[in-house]
């Protein structure tokens, strides 16, 4: 399994998250992908590659340039407004709810960063713009990876990117690779290009940004956000839109469900994404369905990864996989490479 890495990802260190009405340590962590690069190490699961470079104009073709200007440019506009604020994250507290404008960019940033935001849990930091774009060239090099001819490829990078909108952040997510790399599929001729994503957290942005097309299907298996992050979206009822319409496909499953469940949905999704004709496919690939995960609710054993992988080779699909959630540190590396390997 060729694996793209990116090796700047720590420059990307949240401080605090939002979380019951007080500011709580981050769980996205840089130790999650330094614990799955030593155990592919340790397996020696090679190669392991530096990204290529791509153009900023890919990015383009999933986020709005409204929203990449406000990445780019956020930390120094941060900086500018208090040069204590080195030290200090930026995080939202006023957003645009139904009926308020989101078509004029304010001037002032507080109000700019929540019209970008959809949760105060993902901090913005000095490095958050050279890491996600970094993330993005590590998913567009698998994808090329896999245009090329190899069977499957893996990007190796955080903070995860399946909650990223066209235009928001958050969810630790700030550009959305997985959507970035079906994007990349299609462009180089691929015409049915199928996202999987079996993060524990529904996969808010990707669904968005391809949810009134017919090219790119997207299918997840998740906590039900009735109860589960990120609430508002991943409902079984949203099946796509206009010419998207029959081209998502929510598969929600209550807090607590153990690997028998999970897998039936994992069954499910597949049958989908075959009947659809899928040329290619890209695993939005979270480790939080792990039993051991500090802020999910699945009891996947990491037994069950192996079975996760198999399953996925058999497809017979190239495949982009992509590094999402999984928050349970110490057994990251074991679970994430036992996917890995079982499809290699
Ligand atoms: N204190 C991904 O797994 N916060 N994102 C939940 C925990 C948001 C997870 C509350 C969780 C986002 C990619
Ligand atoms: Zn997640």
């Amino acid at each position: 399994m060729i694996t793209y890495y990116n090796r700047h990802h720590a420059l990307h260190q949240g401080r605090f998250e939002m979380f019951r009405g007080e500011l709580v340590p981050c769980f996205e962590v840089p130790a999650r992908a330094d614990q799955v690069l030593l155990e592919l190490q340790r397996r020696k699961l090679g190669p392991l590659l530096d990204p290529l470079t791509f153009d900023d104009a890919l990015l383009a073709r999933v986020h709005s340039p409204r929203y990449l200007d406000f990445l780019a440019s956020a930390w120094d506009q941060w900086l500018a407004l208090d040069a204590g604020n080195a030290q200090r994250d930026v995080l939202p507290s006023v957003w645009p709810a139904r009926g308020l404008r989101t078509d004029v960019l304010p001037d002032n940033f507080s109000a700019r960063v929540g019209l970008f935001a959809f949760d105060a849990g993902t901090p913005l930091t000095a490095g958050s713009w050279a890491v996600a774009r970094a993330g993005a060239h590590c998913a567009l090099s698998a994808a090329q990876a896999v245009l090329g001819g190899a069977p499957a490829a893996f990007a190796l990078s955080r903070p995860p990117g399946h909650h990223a909108g066209a235009d928001y952040f958050g969810g630790y997510c700030f550009l959305n690779y997985a959507a970035l790399a079906a994007q990349h599929l299609h462009d180089a001729g691929l015409s049915r290009v199928a996202v999987l994503d079996v993060d524990y957290h529904h996969g808010n942005g990707t669904q968005s940004i391809f949810y009134e097309r017919p090219d790119v299907f997207f299918a997840s298996i998740h906590g039900d956000p009735l109860t589960e992050y990120p609430f508002y979206l991943g409902h079984a009822d949203e099946t796509g839109a206009g010419a998207g319409a029959g081209f998502n496909l929510n598969l929600p499953l209550p807090r607590g469900s153990g690997f028998e469940a999970w897998s039936a949905a994992l069954e499910v999704a597949l049958a989908a994404i075959s009947r659809f004709g899928a040329e290619a496919l890209v695993v939005s690939l979270g480790l939080d369905t792990f039993v051991g995960d500090p802020i999910s609710g699945f009891c996947l054993q990491s037994t069950d990864y192996l079975r996760l992988g198999e399953r996925l080779a058999r497809v017979g699909l190239p495949t982009v996989l992509v590094l999402e959630g999984g928050y349970a540190v110490d057994g990251l590396g074991v679970n994430a490479v036992n996917v890995l390997q079982a499809f290699a």
